[in-house]
């Protein structure tokens, strides 16, 4: 009895962390809404063993989940949505520190904190075969140091 419970924690933690073939993700976080915002911005850390692309998100929380870079121009922070993001080889990207982040499109309700928001993330390899990652977001409480206009 013991054991099987501790079999389900260890593979709860599992799945929780995304792991899932060549693809590891960790420290997945969004960010609780201000009023009248219906977009929130999605970090996390990935790892993929083998080259590879994001080439899709979803998520139940909102109507569309993109890819995006965030650029300076002419002293305008710019954001342009991105159709992949390059993921090389055993080496980690972090996104939603300023630079490449996902961001939910039209959430079908406010984010709050301590909410856990699930995404789908597909990754697609040199030889075309994909992978799906399973991770969730911790909703983190809205600061104004780390606020994301859009
Ligand atoms: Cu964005």
């Amino acid at each position: 009895m013991i054991k099987s419970s501790w079999l389900g924690l260890a593979m709860l933690l599992y799945a929780a962390q995304g792991f899932a073939g060549e693809v590891s993700v960790s420290d997945v976080w969004s960010r609780a809404t201000a009023p009248g915002q219906d977009s929130a911005v999605v970090g996390l850390r990935i790892t993929s063993q083998k080259e590879a692309r994001m080439v899709a998100l979803s998520s139940p929380a909102a109507a569309e989940a993109q890819m995006h870079s965030m650029t300076h121009e002419n002293g305008m922070m710019k954001m342009r949505q991105l159709d992949s993001l390059t993921l090389p080889a055993k080496q980690e990207v972090v996104l939603g520190a300023g630079g490449d982040h996902l961001m939910l499109v039209n959430l079908k309700k406010p984010l709050k904190a301590g909410d856990v928001v699930p995404l789908t993330l597909t990754v697609q390899f040199a030889d075309k075969s994909t992978e799906k990652v399973e991770i969730k977001a911790v909703v983190q409480p809205l600061t104004h140091d780390h606020q994301h206009h859009h």
